[in-house]
Parts: structure tokens; C-alpha cells; sequence
């Protein structure tokens, strides 16, 4: 008997190629596809690696490119559930992807900015407080922003504070992106206390917080903010509840991170994420046999 499958939801990934280094495109393109997800992706920019820790980075910068792509689909009829945003090349690039969510977007998209510019209290290399203007803007037309705690402060005005994060400081920083983001705000990167780090979520609609906390590792690991908004973004595309999509892309940061660990990969490599899919599918199949 033929068996009728319910349309595949597609995700439109706006992010960097970084060739080397395992961060924006080279994993929202896998964790966005486990999670039963389609993929298309409008890159950013070309570079050969990440700019953390890396010294002389090949870079292209592919803004031509990007109203260009989103026309071309727009005129195929090609629809989409998602637009997840990413690492930008520039400020300006933030305005062509207002215009590429105006293009592509219909009134059921779900806009997903992760306004990915600065961590551990400082910019990524070239990036300064006209990035934090233009995600501003940016983050104001999603419908859920994922800022890591120190783009959380910049886009609030608040100061950024290492870790420990009281809770006081993390509902400074939400009700200071108020003005800045759609219905949920997911702030990654939250150190409540000594040894534990997680995410918290927002929701404004219902005023309800949830966060998901994790044993915390000392050091960088790069990538993870963009596997955890990959999933997080894809997760909510394909119809999970906030709690189920937030405990399923901790669970694969968290894994993907313990195996790094554990394997004692060099830290701007990358985290272990391929090893941690298997258990991330079997989660989010878990979530959609319930539904
Ligand atoms: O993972 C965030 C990111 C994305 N893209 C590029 C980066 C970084 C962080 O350093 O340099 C090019």
C-alpha cells in the first residue's frame, strides 16, 4: 500500500562558508538535514577558516550574490518554513537580508536570526558597533534571536559581564533585547554558576523562561553557538515545542562537545558534533512520533 508522507518543511540557511573549522555553513548544513529538514543556503561570504584563533584567513565577501540567489528562487516559486541567519560579512549585509527575507519570506516563515558577532565580551575580528546596529534591526524582523550572552549585552546596552551570570543579569539582558527580537529570545552561553553552563529561553508572548544547563568545560569551543541555532531553528521549522527543540540542540551541543573533549581535538578544529548525530536523530525522531 502506497504510504503518503507529509511535505519535507525547507529551511533557507543565510551563513558564511568557513572551508575549515566546522562552524555556520559546514554544520547547519548537517544538523539542519538530521533533523529531517531541507536545507538551501544563501552563503555570506567564502573564507578558509573561522576568524578565532586562525591567523591569515583567505575571505570573500559574497553580498552580490545574495538578492541575486533569493530572486532566482522567488521567481521558481520555490516557498520556504525557515530562514535561519547567521555570521554576516558586514553591516550592509544585514540590510540585503532584510530584503532577501522580504523576497523569500510568505506570512508563515519562521525568521530565525542568531546575530552571530561577538563572544567572551568581545567582537570578532573586523566587526564593531555598526554590526551591532545593524542586527538590531535585523533581530527586531525574527521571530526568535539566539545572541550568546556577550551579543545579548551589545544589542541590549547592557554591560557585559563574565561569568558568573546571576539571574538578575539575565533578565537585564532580556528585557533589554525587548525592543530587539520577535517572540522568543534564546540566550546561549549562560553561566549561572561555577562548572554549569546552558541556554535560557524567553518566551514573550507567555512571559514563560525554560533553560536547559550542562556541565560546563573550561575553554573555547568554536562552532557551537551555530549547531546549537541550526537545531534550535530547524527543530522549531519542522513544528517542536520551545522545550523539545531546546533540550534536543543542548543535548547535541553538549555531546558534540564531550567527545571534543574527550578526543582532545585542537580547539578552533571544531567540536565533535558527527559523533553526537546519531543520538540527535533518535531524539528528534522521539519528538515527532509524539506529535
Ligand atoms: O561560529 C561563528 C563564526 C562564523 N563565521 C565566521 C567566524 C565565526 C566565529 O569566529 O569567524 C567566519
Amino acid at each position: 500500500m502506497e504510504t503518503k508522507l507529509p511535505k519535507l518543511k525547507r529551511l533557507c540557511a543565510v551563513n558564511d562558508v568557513s572551508g575549515f573549522g566546522k562552524c555556520s555553513l559546514t554544520v547547519a548544513l548537517p544538523v539542519v538535514s538530521a533533523t529531517g529538514v531541507e536545507c538551501a543556503c544563501i552563503p555570506t561570504a567564502l573564507l578558509s577558516t573561522h576568524t578565532g584563533e586562525f591567523t591569515g584567513w583567505t575571505r570573500r565577501d559574497l553580498s552580490d550574490q545574495m538578492l541575486p540567489i533569493a530572486r532566482h528562487w522567488a521567481g521558481c516559486g520555490i516557498e520556504f518554513d525557515g530562514i535561519y541567519s547567521g555570521y554576516l560579512a558586514s553591516p550592509e549585509q544585514a540590510l540585503l537580508l532584510e530584503e532577501v527575507i522580504g523576497t523569500l519570506a510568505g506570512p508563515d516563515t519562521l525568521v530565525v536570526c542568531d546575530p552571530a558577532m561577538a563572544d567572551n565580551g568581545v567582537y570578532y575580528s573586523g566587526f564593531d558597533g555598526a554590526m551591532t546596529q545593524a542586527f538590531r534591526r535585523l533581530c527586531a524582523r525574527a521571530d526568535v534571536i539566539t545572541p550568546n550572552v556577550t551579543e545579548a549585552a551589545l544589542l541590549s546596552g547592557a554591560e557585559y559581564r563574565a561569568a558568573p551570570h546571576p539571574r538578575e543579569y539575565i533578565e537585564r539582558l532580556f528585557d533589554g533585547l525587548e525592543r530587539h527580537a520577535g517572540r522568543y529570545i534564546a540566550i546561549t552561553g549562560v553561566h549561572p554558576a561555577e562548572g554549569v553552563i546552558g541556554t535560557v529561553v524567553r518566551d514573550r508572548e507567555t512571559g514563560d523562561e525554560r533553560s536547559e544547563m550542562s556541565a560546563a568545560y573550561p575553554g573555547m569551543f568554536y562552532g557551537t553557538g551555530d549547531i546549537f541555532a541550526s537545531a534550535f531553528a530547524a527543530l522549531l521549522v519542522r513544528g517542536a515545542g520551545v522545550g523539545d527543540a531546546l533540550a534536543a540542540a543542548s543535548a547535541l551541543v553538549r555531546e558534540a562537545i564531550e567527545r571534543c573533549f574527550v578526543r582532545g581535538t585542537p580547539r578552533p578544529y571544531g567540536v565533535d558534533f558527527e559523533g553526537a548525530l546519531p543520538d540527535y536523530v533518535r531524539r528528534v525522531q522521539e519528538i515527532f512520533s509524539r506529535a
